[in-house]
């Protein structure tokens, strides 16, 4: 007879699966210095590319004299949109339908836009070239504003000029690029136009910038013998690279082999394609070498990928005791220079459509106008699921905003018009099916944690002091309840360039007992070669510390859509649980073989199958790895391994209840955060710790954003903040301690349950900080002011409302 011990618990135990707050494995390279970043690349006879960047944010591009650079010794090359036009690449496509040039070709766009690549034999070569390097420009007037673009005479993209359709619909205007709509219109004014109370409101979500630690960058290297191309790169989705890099160089997807090394951070950075990947692919054809191209500091804040520039405007109806009945909303994007979001095809503003947020409201419509202008492209969703960001920003602002008119508390008006739990699934005003969600619960747990009752005591007390001369600090509490949207997404609604966005997982089981997994997914710090090895770990009964998980190259992982929009969790996590299910149904019929039973007479226990009823008779999974390759099974191939390409039927909404209580000096305009409590509800919780540490990374760069992060340009189109001495990155010393909460409401259809969670402290930290900051002023008349909240601007807020006085 087999010995029993240990126990099922310690057995569970040891396989460090769902729910276990394991240790991340992959800090044992990054914190000893050892990671493999793009920059850490060195090739044999690597080259070095960098850039000659545009002046001026509108110009045409008169000359480009080359001579004196490439008098310069070291010098190999210098690439301009002449010689890549005969090659057809000196445009290529934007993400969103649009297309972008590579190198200007006959004028620029913005500020700090590609003239011509310098390839040198190292760095230092390169940069001292581009200094020789004489371009003569002739200005054109400059438009940073889009509302001014859409009236003006100016044609910013001459190439798309008497093109009245565009790749979302129509264009009503040259500088225009397209209208979105969803929702009913005609409905929702119906509604206003009737209702007992309507507020309205018009913000501005300001430009920012995701600023990873690790700027973008790539590595080519073309073997001609071969006629195979190794890219490098910071690639936040290697295949679809691959395939962009194939479809607009003409090489065979085959001999393109695209490899994310350890990626310092992403945040939506690292999602599109830019001038660099395709000017050191094409330098390295053309030179034979290997080419290295890595963004500066200021490169990466002024030219690849801004995020936000939303000016939105609402109007929310409502009864008089509360209850919302109505939501309008209209958005004019300010998009830059080329349309180059980052989005699946159908959405051109993204997840905009989410923008009723947690509450059932009955009906709605939004519009959002895309507009060119002259600042940098980009469009992406720094830490959010395609604008859902902006959606909950505009949507938990217009709350505040109806809670002043109403003359009411915003927490109760937020609890009155709550989706209810018996209302999931629930069908939203704008399209989309929420599939689960329990906000009265994870509320009043917020509320009780903080002991609202006693914040707002505190906070009249405080009013009065102030009124009396005893303080100069006034209390904001800051609330939001978000609804994000995660899991891109259903093949049937969602792709990137005409790819469906499922995703991927392969797994090979070795014949002692231990694995590797591959997946079309790629971490730049989220921990998964962690957290997917615990899913396969419940899922197919081996320690998660026997199984090595792989991304990022595409000659070995399977196809995937990449990591951005929370997705990994909600598709390739599935994906994870389904090949570890089918690897399940494999050992059954070997089990059930060695034991001498039928199939259907034994059943899987942790780590095992054991004969139903006498649960001594068994095999572990170890056991039944080693049969697989050693035994002949009649009917069975030998071998156990599995892949799964998943499709999600719908996205998952995780949600959260979130409170900051801060402190303002309206003399000096400085918030001090007293205290931030985030509740998140993403499902199953796969690993609670790397889940705490999303939350923390997720609230700091919600601070950021809201209390200073800004991308500003003047009225000639200059970046004022293209550094890191103007723009704003928080340190410990800005940073409050975080209290994490959580409630556990498991999506429907994902097979573990579990949603995405790495975007939510973000989504709902933005709002939070601001409506706290709002909030501080709002028993002296203030309605809103916009974001960021520095402290200058606080100060002016103040000042505006006369405490100075
Ligand atoms: N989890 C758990 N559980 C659950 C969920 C989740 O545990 N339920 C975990 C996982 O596993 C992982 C994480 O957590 O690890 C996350 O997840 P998700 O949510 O799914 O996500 P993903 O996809 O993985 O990732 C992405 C995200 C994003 S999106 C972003 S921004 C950011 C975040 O992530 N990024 C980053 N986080 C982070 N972190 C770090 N460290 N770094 C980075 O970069 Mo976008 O769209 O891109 O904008």
């Amino acid at each position: 007879m087999n010995d029993m011990t240990p126990d099922q618990k310690e057995r569970s135990a040891n396989l460090k699966g769902l729910g276990c707050s394991r240790k991340r494995v992959e800090d044992a390279r990054f914190t000893q210095g050892k990671g493999n970043y793009v920059d850490d690349i060195k090739l044999p006879n690597m080259l070095h590319g960098d850039f000659v960047r545009s002046p001026y944010a509108h110009a045409r591009v008169v000359s480009v004299n080359k001579e004196a650079a490439l008098a310069l010794p070291g010098v190999v090359a210098v690439l301009t949109a002449e010689d890549l036009a005969p090659l057809g690449l000196h445009w290529m496509p934007t993400l969103a339908g649009d297309k972008q040039m590579v190198l200007a070709d006959g004028k620029v766009l913005f500020q700090g836009q590609e003239v011509a690549f310098v390839v040198a034999n190292d760095r230092y070569i390169a940069a001292d070239a581009v200094e020789l390097i004489e371009v003569e420009y002739e200005e054109l007037p400059v438009l940073t504003n889009p509302f001014e673009a859409l009236k003006s005479d100016v044609v910013l993209r001459e190439d798309l000029a008497g093109q009245t359709e565009g790749a979302h619909g129509p264009r009503r205007h040259h500088n225009h690029i397209f209208t979105w709509e969803a929702g009913d219109e005609a409905a929702t004014n119906q509604v206003l136009d009737n209702a007992e109370v309507v507020a309205s409101e018009s913000m501005y979500y300001h430009r920012t910038h995701p600023c990873p630690l690790e700027t973008c960058g790539a590595v080519a290297s073309m073997d001609a013998v071969n006629g195979k191309l190794t890219l490098y790169g910071t690639f936040q989705a290697p295949h679809a690279i691959r395939t962009v890099v194939s479809l607009i160089s003409g090489i065979e997807e085959h001999n393109i082999r695209v490899v994310s090394p350890d990626i310092g951070g992403g945040f939506g950075n690292k999602v599109g394609a830019y001038s660099g990947y395709v000017c050191s692919v094409v330098a390295s054809i053309v030179t034979g070498k290997p080419v290295k191209w890595v963004e500066d500091r200021m490169e990466n804040l002024m030219t690849t990928a801004f995020a936000r520039d939303y000016h939105m405007t609402g109007k929310i109806s409502a009864t008089r005791d509360g209850k919302i009945t109505g939501l309008h909303c209209h958005v004019t994007a300010d998009h830059g220079g080329f349309d180059a979001c980052a989005d699946p095809t159908k959405f051109p503003a993204g997840f905009m459509n989410i923008c009723t947020g947690s509450y059932d409201i009955p009906v709605a419509y939004l519009a959002v106008d895309g507009v060119y202008t002259n600042k940098a492209p980009g469009g992406v969703s720094y830490r959010c699921s395609f604008r859902v960001t902006e959606a909950v920003y505009f949507i938990e602002r217009m709350i505040e905003v109806l809670a002043i008119k109403l003359n009411m508390d915003a927490a109760e008006l937020r609890r009155i018009n709550f989706i209810r739990k018996d209302q999931f699934p629930y069908k939203a005003a704008l399209g989309w099916e929420y599939d689960s969600g329990d906000y009265h619960t994870a509320w009043d747990k917020a509320m009780k944690a903080v002991d609202y009752d006693g914040l707002r005591a505190e906070q009249a007390q405080r009013v009065e002091d102030f009124k009396a001369g005893k303080t100069r600090k006034l209390m904001g509490i800051g609330l939001t309840h978000f609804t994000e949207i995660v899991g891109a997404g259903p093949v049937k609604n969602c792709d990137i360039l005409g790819m469906g966005m499922f995703d991927s997982c392969e797994i090979r089981i070795h014949p002692t007992g231990s694995a590797i997994a591959r997946l079309g997914t790629i971490s730049q710090g989220q921990g998964h070669a962690t957290t997917f090895a615990q899913i396969l770990a419940s899922e197919i009964g081996l320690s998660a510390d026997s199984i090595t998980i792989e991304e990022g190259d595409t000659d070995t992982a399977p196809y995937g859509l990449g990591t951005y929009g929370s997705r990994s969790t909600p598709v390739a996590g599935a994906a994870a649980a389904m090949v570890g299910r089918k690897i399940r149904a494999k050992a059954q019929m070997i089990a059930a073989y060695l034991l001498e039973v039928h199939d259907d007479d034994v059943e899987f226990d942790v780590d095992r199958f054991v004969v139903k009823g006498a649960p001594e008779r068994f095999k572990t999974m170890k056991d039944i790895a080693f049969a697989s390759y050693n035994q002949a099974i009649p009917g069975l191939e030998p071998g156990l391994e599995a892949v799964s390409y998943y499709d999600p039927p719908n996205m998952t909404y995780p949600f959260g209840a979130y409170v900051c209580v801060m402190d303002i000096d309206v003399d000096t305009g400085v918030p001090e955060i007293r205290r931030f409590y985030a509740l998140d509800d993403c499902g199953t919780r796969i690993n609670p710790m790397i889940i705490e540490g999303q939350i923390h990374g997720g609230l700091t760069e919600a601070l950021a954003v809201a209390l200073g992060q800004e991308i500003a340009y003047d009225d000639l189109g200059n970046c004022k903040t293209g550094s890191l001495m103007d723009f704003f990155l928080p340190t410990a010393w800005e940073v409050p301690n975080y209290e994490t909460d959580h409630t556990v409401t498991p999506s429907p259809h994902h097979p573990i349950g579990a949603k995405g969670v790495g975007e939510s402290p973000h989504v709902g930290g933005v709002p939070c900080f601001s409506n706290a900051v709002q909030d501080a002023f709002r028993a002296f008349g203030l309605t809103h002011t916009n974001m960021p909240h520095d402290h200058w601007r606080i100060w002016q807020t103040a000042n505006d409302l006369g405490l100075h006085d």
